[in-house]
Parts: C-alpha cells; sequence; structure tokens
C-alpha cells in the first residue's frame, strides 16, 4: 500500500549574512515536525533552503566588493553547515539560483499569465539610485539643499518605471472565502484574523517586476524585467516538487502540507501565495504556519559567553540535543520566546539530566548489575506496572494530535509526563530493596522501567534525535524497530536478550570556571 505522503517546508532564508539563531529555530522546529510524520509511517519531503535574489543581496555584495553570486555561494555554504550540524533532516536544499527553479519560476508567471492576472503598468516613486530602492512619500524629507533623501540619507528622485502587475485585488473575495471554509489554512488563530483583516481593507494589484537592476529571474519574453523577488521566493516550493514537470518523482507531493515560517512573512505565504497558485490553477497547501520570534533576554548569557547567538557556538557550547530539546519545550510554537542562559541549563539539568537521564541509568545500571546486564523476567508483572506501560501509548497519541498542530511543546510536554511519572513510580517500588525481599518482583519494576525507556525513546527521536538513538542502543532495541508503529507490547524488550553495558546519555551542565567568574 502506498504510503501517505507528507511535504513540510521552512521558509528559505536570505543568504546575506550568517544564519542567526531564529534561522536555527525554525530549522530545528520544522526537522522535528517532519521526522515524527516520518516515524508515524508517512513518505516525508522536508524542504530548506536559500533565497538568493532581489535588492538586498545585491547591496550587501556591492558593499563587499563582491558579485552577488559570490555572495550567495558564501553564505549558502554557512547555512548547509547549520543544518548538518543542527542533525536536520532535509529531503533537499534548495537555492533559488538554480537553473530547476528558473524553469518553475517562468512557468508559474506564463500560468499567472495566460490567465489574464498579469498586465503591464507604471510603477513611480521616491526612488534612491544609490540604495535601489523605492520609499513612501513619507520616508523621505526635504532638505534645506532642496535635494530630497531617502531614510538611508541618500538622495531620491521620481522615477517612472515601467512594471507586470499581479491581479491581486480579483482574489480579494475567494481568499477571505478560503480562511473561512478552511480556518485551519493559517495559524495560529491570531495570524488567521490578521491576514484576513488585512485582506478585508482591500488589496491593491502588486507589483511583481523590476528594470532597475538584474539580479533575478528575467520575466519569460520580456528580458530587461526581473521577476520581483517575493514571486520567485515563493515559488521554491513548487520547484522541489519538480513543476512544471507533472511526471516528475516529487509532483505527488505537491500541495504541501505545512509551510513552517516566522511570523514577519505571514503575509506572503498567506495572502500573496494562495492567489498566485489560483491564478496558475495549482492546488494551495493545507497549512501556513508562523511561528514567534526569538529574543535574547537572559542578560547573563551575552555577558558571559557573548557569542552564544550564532546557533553554531551556541551548539557547541550547550549540546545540540540540549539546545533543540530547549527551544522545542521551552517555547511555545507560534508564540515570540525568549533564552537565556539559566533557562537552558534548567531544562538541560531539570528535564534532560535528571528526568530522562536518571531514569535510564538508574534501571539500567541495576540491571547490569543484577540481572546480569540481560533484559528482566516479566514474571511477576502486575496490573500497575501494565497501566504505567500503557501511559506511553496516550502519550503517543497525544503527541500525534499535537505534531498535527504544530504544538511540539505540548507534544514534548505530553512525552515528558511519562518520564516523570516512571521515576515517582520506580522511586515508590524501591527495586534496591525488593532485591533482598522478592527478586522476581524487582525484575518486574526494572523490566517495566527499561521498557519505559524505550517507549519514550522512540518517541524523542523526532527532538533528540542523537540522544535518543544512543538510548535505544542501551537496550539493544534493532534499528528497524524504532518507529512509532512498534512502541507498543508486540515489539516489547524480551526476557534474556543481552544488554550492552549502561552509559551516561545526557550529560549535566557544569559552569565553566571561567565564566562562573564574569
Ligand atoms: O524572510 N526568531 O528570509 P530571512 C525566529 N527570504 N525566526 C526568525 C527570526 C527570529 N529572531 N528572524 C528571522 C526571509 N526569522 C525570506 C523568506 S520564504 C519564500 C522567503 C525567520 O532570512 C523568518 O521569520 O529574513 C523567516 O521565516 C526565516 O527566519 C528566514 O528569514
Amino acid at each position: 500500500m502506498a504510503r501517505e505522503k507528507f511535504y513540510i517546508t521552512t521558509a528559505i532564508s536570505y543568504p546575506n549574512g550568517k544564519p542567526h539563531i531564529g534561522h536555527a529555530y525554525e530549522l530545528i522546529a520544522t526537522d522535528a515536525l517532519a521526522r515524527f510524520q516520518r516515524l508515524d509511517g508517512k513518505e516525508v519531503f522536508f524542504l530548506t533552503g536559500t533565497d538568493e535574489h532581489g535588492i538586498k543581496m545585491l547591496q550587501t555584495a556591492r558593499k563587499e566588493g563582491i558579485t552577488p553570486q559570490e555572495l550567495a555561494d558564501r553564505n549558502t555554504a554557512e547555512f548547509q553547515k547549520m543544518a548538518a550540524y543542527l542533525n536536520a533532516s532535509n529531503d533537499d536544499f534548495i537555492r533559488t539560483t538554480e537553473e530547476r527553479h528558473k524553469i518553475a519560476s517562468q512557468a508559474i508567471w506564463r500560468a499567472m499569465e495566460a490567465n489574464g492576472d498579469i498586465y503591464k503598468g507604471g510603477y513611480s516613486g521616491w526612488y534612491s539610485v544609490r540604495d535601489e530602492a523605492y520609499y513612501a512619500e513619507e520616508e523621505t524629507e526635504l532638505r534645506a539643499d532642496n535635494i530630497r533623501y531617502g531614510p538611508q540619507g541618500t538622495p531620491v528622485e521620481w522615477v517612472e518605471e515601467e512594471s507586470y502587475f499581479f491581479r491581486l485585488s480579483k482574489y480579494e473575495e475567494k481568499l477571505l472565502k478560503l480562511y473561512e471554509e478552511q480556518p485551519d489554512f493559517v495559524g495560529p488563530v491570531e495570524r488567521r484574523n490578521e491576514v484576513a483583516s488585512f485582506v478585508r481593507g482591500g488589496l491593491k494589484d502588486l507589483s511583481i517586476s523590476r528594470t532597475t537592476f538584474d539580479w533575478g529571474i528575467p520575466v519569460p519574453g520580456d528580458e530587461k524585467h526581473v521577476m520581483y523577488v517575493w514571486v520567485d521566493a515563493l515559488t521554491n516550493y513548487l520547484t522541489a516538487t519538480g513543476y512544471p514537470d507533472a511526471s516528475a518523482d516529487r509532483a505527488a507531493f505537491w500541495p504541501a502540507n505545512a509551510h513552517i515560517i516566522g511570523k514577519d512573512i505571514t503575509r506572503f505565504h498567506a495572502v500573496y501565495w494562495p492567489a498566485f497558485l489560483m491564478s496558475a490553477d495549482l492546488p494551495l497547501p493545507k497549512r501556513v504556519f508562523s511561528h514567534g520570534f526569538l529574543f535574547n533576554r537572559g542578560e547573563k548569557m551575552s555577558k558571559s559567553i557573548g557569542n552564544v547567538i550564532d546557533p553554531l557556538a551556541m551548539i557547541e557550547h550547550y549540546g545540540l540535543d540540549q539546545v533543540r530539546y530547549f527551544l522545542l519545550r521551552e517555547v511555545p510554537f507560534g508564540q515570540d520566546g525568549s533564552y537565556s542562559h539559566e533557562a537552558i541549563v534548567n531544562r538541560t539539568n531539570a528535564d534532560l539530566a535528571n528526568d530522562i537521564g536518571n531514569l535510564a541509568q538508574r534501571s539500567l545500571s541495576m540491571i547490569a548489575k543484577n540481572c546480569e546486564g540481560k533484559v528482566p523476567s516479566t514474571e511477576a508483572i502486575d496490573e500497575e506496572d501494565r497501566a504505567m506501560l500503557s501511559m506511553a501509548d496516550d502519550a503517543l497519541v497525544q503527541a500525534r494530535k499535537f505534531m498535527a498542530e504544530q504544538a511540539p511543546h505540548h507534544a514534548l510536554a505530553a512525552i515528558f509526563n511519562v518520564v516523570s511519572e516512571a521515576n515517582r513510580y520506580f522511586a515508590g517500588k524501591e527495586p534496591w530493596s525488593l532485591r533482598k525481599t522478592d527478586p522476581v518482583r524487582m525484575e518486574a519494576v526494572l523490566y517495566t522501567t527499561a521498557e519505559i525507556v524505550r517507549r519514550v525513546g522512540i518517541l524523542c527521536q523526532p527532538f533528540i534525535p542523537a540522544s535518543a538513538e544512543k538510548l535505544l542502543d542501551l537496550l539493544a532495541v534493532k534499528a528497524e524497530e524504532r518507529a512509532f508503529a512498534h512502541v507498543g507490547d508486540s515489539f516489547a524488550l524480551k526476557t534474556g536478550d543481552d544488554l550492552p553495558a549502561p552509559q551516561g546519555v545526557f550529560p549535566r551542565y557544569v559552569e565553566p570556571v571561567a565564566e562562573q567568574k564574569a
């Protein structure tokens, strides 16, 4: 039977600088959502990449005295390096300067044009040659020298240029109907209300080409124009599915299940993008989800470490899964969040080292000592043990629901609730006392705890993949028995199977001595 397809994307980042923590955050969260669906049996296509055209790239390159292509090559390499560091499981990395993307962008342009939605008009405004940008009248000022200046302090002049327009105004009603009939199209709900009220306020046609610079995709049939960067950028999601080739291997992944983006670009994804797609007679993505912004509010972090905003330095300092766990657990996805040294250390030590780390370490080291390093006996398993085990099955049901709503923080809370319960269970059963009084019961308690670690280990894989893998290795779980389908009883640990020597998986964070003084 063909597996259900699931296509998920991040925004494509501007490579006009190195990646920052906001980029890392979006990639980590999208990775967790993608890995979750993969482990849940779907055929997943997970896309990320870079948005290499447009005036911003050109301006930065000029400042640095290099070509925009050189700038894109240099920084895109940094984004690709970051994806590898973050253990991102993306199936493709798209760059908008690739030939396949030119083909797709020109194809969607032609489809919109064929539908009568593109017309030539004039675009005018206060233009700064030096900034290569138009400014609104109120952003400019006429100074005493009788020259008008833009917000960057460069002179502006009134320019009228030829431009192609997209008939966005035609889609006002259709978009409002979309938000109404498919309330899940934009999430969270606050963002949906914002875009709906923006559209209700009236839509003007959109200028979608430029003639003042040439760093972009040429307009088909009129090559002195390049496409407005957002027409080209949004089309990346189609390009990666092989569009316009309907027989491409990935063609069936369209429409995407979810575009994960930051809240600042909601309008482009929830207004312009569906309008372009409607115009080109293409199906719409199922959901656009806007996450919040991350801020560095923890004073101590910047003072003591200084470079932690660089995601790679942050990972070196705290550990990858510690950072992944923190970002996914601490910040409600969809809301703004802040990070601080204390908060990361607290999550690392309380949730990872103490809760899940200790549960695994205590149970597995008792098994190593008292059960000859083999999976203990289930002879004396009782109802309470079974209830404990079924909590992990319930956590999967809850996590599935939360991940479908892009709520990894809730999914993790559900999974870690099982860990806390298991710690209470373990402490309450006192297997170290049972060792003398009732060794068969001791084995049942150790078995139950180890089996919980197996189930929780499977469930943790989307969020902290490398550490979850280590946990499952400690339980000798076969590589092909690590999907969500293997959480339940049928794939439980088997009494008598050999287990490797236990090792710590979640180290405590200890303040480096030099930093304590800072
Ligand atoms: O917007 N916290 O690129 P970009 C969380 N090329 N997320 C943040 C953030 C922060 N502090 N800063 C940025 C672009 N982001 C376009 C996208 S998509 C067809 C084109 C998020 O490099 C931002 O919201 O400025 C966006 O989703 C992503 O990082 C890339 O931002």
